[in-house]
């Protein structure tokens, strides 16, 4: 089947900003729609957004110029494609484009065309997206990273580590993941509310707090994984986000809640000094994509036991994770869509992390939609982990849920490893 018409059009993110819809029609008459998520902490090599930047329109935020290029450039090259050949689509978007960061047509628009098409694709085979994506594998229903507490840009920096999450280690299955993420996550919002320290919610749905240290963050969450009944490092553990290029400038790491700025080893040291108080499985981000030689060090010292993700240091980027891999900068990359712009090169930096015995963990933003496409991804990759804030707000429980309505509808061939996931790999 081939692609008849593309049609682009404004709709709105969890944040109240501008993003796209895109819908791809074949000659069938099928027709495939999809639209794309906005980040607040963005790494420096990603894919360029494309905003209007006119004080007249939307303060700035509206995408319009992006919409005309869907509208018309990219409908005009992809009229008649074949549906099915994904990566020459997406070859042909970013041929079109002709710049290293998709800044000419925008990221936005063509990712808004490449996952309009993955899906147009599926619904033309009649069959879900995982399946269409994950071509013959796809069965694996990843380990959830739930967020309890949400900083740094996700909450006017009110706190500087950005994300404080729980991944369920003891759970053996999804839906107890989700189970047990829901108990932590309310017990913490009780004893938060309790004591007077609850100002809100933050971008992802974790709740923005009134602390005056990292370490009040970390024992409030362990009291409520106590609360909940848990066992803390055997059933229930921390992932953090520290996206520490937002803390560093000229050579520091500013840590704007304690009030000091610390020096790159007085950081690391800092870090260290968390992992050995408190049982976190994951670090994303502990250092600025600059501080080459921090994450060398972390991954030396601790990377047998914790998984270090690299998110702005990697942005999705094949040549990126190399370097990574060749450098033992990291174990696991953070994959999203829009840091690189396309379906298809999304879809190899993800083989090519688990090719080399790494762990991909899909996420999603912090600006995000209605659109559930991550939940196929990453049980169309069999990539093990999902990330994309707390178990609250539309944006976000619309892709939990999609796990859950993918895990049905795989019946008996729906696998989970939770974090046996980590044995199997870390023992490489
Ligand atoms: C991140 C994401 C999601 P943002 O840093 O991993 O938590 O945040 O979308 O703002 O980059
Ligand atoms: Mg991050």
């Amino acid at each position: 089947m081939k692609i008849s018409d593309i049609d682009a059009f404004q709709i709105f993110d969890s944040r109240g900003h501008p993003t796209i819809e895109a819908e791809v029609t074949l000659d069938s008459g099928i027709r495939g729609s999809a639209s794309v998520p906005s980040g607040a902490s963005r790494g420096k090599f990603e894919a360029l957004e494309l905003r209007d930047h006119d004080p007249l329109k939307y303060q700035g935020q509206s995408v319009f110029k992006a919409i005309k290029n869907i509208n018309g450039e990219i409908r005009e090259a992809l009229m008649g494609s074949p549906v099915a050949n994904q990566p020459a689509i997406d070859q042909t978007l970013i041929r079109l484009d002709g710049t290293e960061n998709k800044s000419r047509l925008g990221a936005n628009a063509i990712l808004a065309v490449s996952m309009a098409v993955a899906r147009a694709a599926a619904n033309s085979k009649n069959i879900p997206l995982f399946q269409s994506l994950g071509d013959g594998r796809g069965c694996l229903l990843p380990l959830p990273e739930i967020q309890m507490i949400g900083g740094g840009a996700h909450s006017g920096g009110r706190i500087d580590v950005q994300d404080f999450m729980i991944i369920c280690n003891g759970a053996t299955t999804y839906a107890q993941c989700l189970e047990m993420s829901y108990n932590v996550y309310k017990h913490c919002g009780r004893l938060l509310k309790q004591r007077n320290l609850l100002a809100g919610l933050a971008d992802e749905g974790g709740y923005w707090p009134e602390f005056d240290t990292h370490e009040a963050a970390f024992d409030v969450i362990m009291e409520a994984i106590e609360s909940a009944g848990y066992l803390p490092g055997k059933e229930v553990s921390f992932s953090l986000d520290i996206a520490g290029s937002e803390l560093y400038a000229g050579g520091k790491y500013h840590l704007r809640l304690e009030n000091r700025s610390l020096s790159p080893l007085e950081f690391f040291n800092l870090i260290r000094q968390w992992c050995a108080n408190y049982p976190i499985l994951s670090i994303e981000d502990p250092f600025s994509e600059d501080d080459r030689d921090n994450w060398a060090r972390l991954t030396q010292d601790v990377g047998s036991k914790i998984n270090i993700i690299g998110d702005d240091l990697f942005t999705t980027r094949v040549d990126k994770v190399k370097d990574g891999i060749a450098n033992g900068l990291a174990n696991s990359v953070l994959i999203k869509l829009n840091q690189i712009g396309t379906v298809t090169e999304t879809l190899e930096c993800i083989q090519y992390t688990q090719e080399a015995g790494w762990f991909p963990v899909i996420s999603g933003r912090s600006g995000e939609t209605e659109d559930p496409f991550i939940a196929h991804l990453a049980v169309a990759t069999d990539a093990g982990q999902l990330k994309l804030g707390a178990l609250a707000r539309s944006e976000r429980t619309v892709k939990w849920n999609e796990v859950l309505r993918i895990e049905r509808s795989l019946g008996d061939k729906a696998h989970f490893l939770g974090a046996k996931l980590f044995d199997r790999n870390l023992a490489r």
